[in-house]
């Protein structure tokens, strides 16, 4: 790195003071429900196909005492769906050689389970593939997770593609639910929409009309619709057991869906949105933070990824600190958008307010592609070369941490202060 480049940066980085603190504590002392949801992006949301809505539940929860975030990006790496579990439980990016619950397995964390932990929650972790997938079983009790109920837990009543329906997961978790102690986390990880997207006849409720009739994009789409009627009645059955009003239900996609490499797919999401189907598209994924009856409604189109996740919960459950400790920021007082892109495109790419930066496959900055994500129209890559710098040093970083092992000297002392020892 230019030493006084990335010294620039640190301020930009490692900055905790914010103003206001808009948000803060309006869910303080509420159950969390996250939902991760599997190949979930964002371009399903209030749009039709063929005169039917996609998601019809998730459309109405944007709409009722949710904030929506419109600009929010998936960031995952070799780790795909964990990976996506990784970076927003902990707020660091994954690891740029292998599946993160693995290159980080012996690390001590500093994660949302164990903040809320220390909040007096407790933390139950719900998903219908077999318990090592992923090396969860070994690497969630150091994430805070105190339960993991994993496909072997379960009754096997319902198979759909790689494991236990979505529709099953849901149900079988009330009982769970209603015997947790209060306040808790749980955090479900859905599996239904997962590649390639089959399902049998039964499950098929979207009619995509001929020209995309048993397309990817329609199997898609299916398994898509699926999750989001699976979601309204795990919704009714919370509102059943009187589980509802206390809870915050965040809901977000894990990563891309339909692959834009992919010829086929790419072809017909370009002609389904009417423009070339992108890394921006692909890349982004809805983030809906749902707070029953409080009124509370916004639009949020910061820039902003997975990274983000666990400092915005933390305000919203009112949970403050003095020092930084991850590289997310709070996306209720934040304009700061950034999000760095690694392992899926070349390192050093990334989004923010206005633009995308993909950075070369052949490491020449002088070939890399960057455009402006609403008008389409290219941008001149020197307005990148910011951009590009800090998404290297924060991936790292990032890196160099974990890496190291340094959550305890991050609790202790800051991110700030490890960056200044990093560049040193
Ligand atoms: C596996 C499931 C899917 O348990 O979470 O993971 P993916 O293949 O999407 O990374």
């Amino acid at each position: 790195f230019d030493i006084a480049r990335a010294e620039a940066l640190i301020p930009v980085i490692a900055d905790v003071e914010v103003p206001t603190k808009q948000g803060f504590g309006i869910g303080k002392g509420k159950n969390l429900i996250v939902i991760q949801a599997e190949s979930i992006q964002n371009f399903v949301i209030n749009r039709e196909i063929n005169g039917q809505v996609i998601t019809p539940n998730l459309n109405k929860l944007i709409n009722d005492s949710s904030i929506y975030f419109d600009r929010y990006y998936e960031q995952v790496g070799w780790g795909n769906t964990s990976d996506a579990e990784f970076i927003s439980n902990n707020g660091y990016y994954p690891s740029t050689k292998i599946f993160s619950y693995k290159a980080y397995e012996g690390n001590e964390f500093y994660s949302l389970p164990i903040a809320l932990k220390e909040k007096g929650y407790s933390t139950m972790a719900f998903h219908g593939n077999e318990a090592g997938f992923w090396n969860r079983n070994n690497i969630y009790e150091y994430q805070g997770i105190d339960r993991f109920i994993s496909l072997e837990d379960f009754e096997a009543d319902e198979l759909i593609g790689i494991g236990l329906s979505d529709g099953s997961m849901f149900r079988q978790s009330m009982k769970f639910l209603k015997e947790q102690r209060k306040p808790f986390y749980s955090f479900f990880i859905t599996l239904t929409s997962h590649h390639p997207f089959l399902m049998e006849e039964e499950y098929l409720k979207l009619n995509v009309g001929e020209q995309y009739k048993d397309t990817i994009l329609d199997n898609y789409l299916q398994t898509v619709h699926y999750l989001d009627l699976q979601i309204g009645m795990f919704i009714e059955m919370l509102k059943e057991e009187g589980l509802y009003e206390d809870t915050i239900i965040v809901i977000y996609g894990d990563h891309q869906g339909l692959n834009m490499q992919n010829e086929e797919a790419n072809q017909l999401m370009t002609d389904y949105l009417g423009e070339a189907y992108e890394e921006d598209e692909m890349f982004r994924v809805p983030l809906i933070v749902h707070m029953p009856n409080s009124g509370f409604e916004k639009r949020i189109s910061v820039a902003a990824g997975q990274i983000d996740f666990f400092p915005t919960i933390l305000n919203i459950l009112g949970i403050d600190s003095d020092i930084r400790m991850n590289f997310g920021k709070d996306l209720l007082n934040t304009e700061d958008g950034f999000v760095a892109k690694q392992v899926k495109v070349t390192r050093g790419s990334f989004i923010d307010n206005e633009k995308i930066f993909v950075m070369s496959s052949d490491g020449i900055f002088e070939n890399s592609r960057a455009w402006n994500i609403y008008t389409k129209e290219p941008v001149d890559l020197e307005s990148c070369r910011e951009g590009y710098e800090r998404a290297l040093l924060e991936v790292e970083l990032s890196e160099y941490i974990m890496q190291n092992n340094l959550i305890p000297v991050v609790k202790e002392k800051g991110i700030g202060y490890l960056i200044e020892e990093f560049i040193e």
